[in-house]
């Protein structure tokens, strides 16, 4: 970009900005007291109406797909039909939140444009900011709808996923105004985008262990998640001898350990049980069913895939043991993914130019950009966030690393303008 913005004040002042919205977009939940909102809700509606104000002040052109996604467009001024930088992250949140997993890089894109508009700058590329539906999978056991629909990869199977009260995937669509049937409409053309770029929140300690605002992404961790099911008789507990006892529960948690053990005895394999539900569920009650969900992760497909089977194996094992029944099912699986190497780069330059260490991290939390490098040249900036807290409402960033993250992002945009420039002419 040729004139950057008249100093870094400005930078400061949007960075500012930046974290008013996300602390503004905080009040958007479906649970009072703390940050909620998933795919499609009422909460989700309230945010887009928010953001799309702010995305319309600031000179974009609005657009909901099919999926929910909300998008914010500022054609170029210099070139017809130009390719697109799309820059986000995701709206949606897991329960009791912070208030930067996702939203950060959303109103980071946004910020961009707004230091765009305030320059004399003419970008030979349109910038285009997104808002991602639903990327926690919250709300259906299965994430990254949002930004698979863009990848064309939302089938009649996801849109019959029903939430836990029966709403299908298509029903949610329906109720946020969109129409699941165009779905395949929210398909985008590769050659359209030049790139995709996901500033996020590290999510993670190693940034503030070394004293340092930004890394780049070097690989995104492959990641299994499962429903789990052990089913075995529910039975009075003052009656039932231990002996002759299906206790489900008991099943669970023995099989829960060894997930713990496996990962703990495996370098670099994490994995973990972030629900379990009980049935009939009563005290004085024998379980008769425990249903859990499973997250599993590494950089490593190999590694993870041999874990998945070893812990099959071992469920197995416990039918046997225990005359229960044990039942594996996959909900989600995606390979480790590289983010790619050129726009990387100029990202490490942007870095560079911000005046900051250009350090490298892998991200074994799940992003958009693992979905979103299936189709186009995809790169990731990590923030450091306080104590590496995040999925908890203690998630907290600074004004200066996100005026850090900022400064960043605009050189990478102009080493970004100078390459396009370059090719054009
Ligand atoms: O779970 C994750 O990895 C991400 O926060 N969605
Ligand atoms: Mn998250
Ligand atoms: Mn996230």
């Amino acid at each position: 970009m040729n004139h950057p913005p008249q100093d870094d004040v400005l930078l400061a002042e949007l960075a500012q900005r930046t974290l008013d919205r996300c602390e503004a977009a905080a009040a958007f939940t479906e649970e009072p007291g703390r940050i909620t909102r998933t795919f499609c809700s009422s909460a989700m509606a309230d945010l887009h109406v928010a953001l799309r104000d702010w995305m319309e002040a600031a000179g974009l052109t609005c657009r909901v797909d099919a999926a929910g996604n909300l998008f914010g467009r500022l054609e170029s001024p210099l070139l017809d039909n130009a390719q697109t930088l799309l820059i986000g992250s995701h709206l949606d949140s897991v329960p009791n939140a912070g208030r930067y997993d996702g939203v950060l890089g959303v109103m980071l894109g946004l910020a961009l444009v707004e230091a765009v508009q305030r320059s004399d700058l003419r970008l030979p590329f349109a910038l285009e900011v997104v808002g991602f539906s639903e990327e926690e999978g919250v709300r259906y056991g299965v994430p990254f709808i949002g930004s698979r629909a863009l990848v064309g990869d939302c089938d009649e199977a996801l849109l019959q996923r029903k939430d836990a009260n029966g709403v299908s995937v298509a029903e949610a669509l329906g109720h946020f105004s969109c129409d699941a049937a165009q779905i395949q409409s929210c398909e985008l053309p590769a050659k359209k985008y030049v790139a995709y770029l996901e500033p996020h929140i590290e999510q993670g300690p190693v940034l503030e262990s070394e004293d340092q605002p930004l890394s780049i992404v070097t690989a995104i961790a492959g990641q299994t998640r499962a429903a789990v099911r052990f089913v075995g008789a529910a039975g009075h507990a003052g009656t039932v001898p231990m002996e002759l006892r299906k206790d489900a529960l008991c099943a669970a948690a023995e099989w829960i350990i060894e997930v713990e053990k496996a990962a703990q005895q495996t370098l670099g394999l994490v994995a973990t049980v972030g629900t379990i539900e009980v049935s009939p569920g009563a005290g004085n009650v024998i379980p008769g069913e425990a249903r859990l969900r499973l997250d599993i992760r590494h950089t490593d497909d190999k590694i993870r895939q041999a874990a998945v089977e070893h812990l099959i194996r071992l469920g197995k094992d416990l039918q046997q043991t225990r005359n229960i029944e044990f039942q594996f099912t996959t909900a989600h699986e995606h390979s480790a993914v590289a983010m790619d190497a050129a726009i990387t780069t100029m990202l490490k330059q942007g870095i560079a130019a911000a005046g900051h260490r250009t350090m490298e991290l892998p991200s074994g939390a799940g992003h958009d950009a693992a979905v979103m490098a299936r189709r186009w040249p995809s790169a990731m900036l990590f923030i450091r966030c306080r104590g590496g807290v995040s999925h908890h409402p203690d998630e907290a960033v600074t004004l200066a690393d996100v005026t850090a993250a900022l400064t960043a992002i605009w050189h990478f945009g102009r080493r970004l303008n100078s390459k396009i420039l370059s090719d054009y002419f």
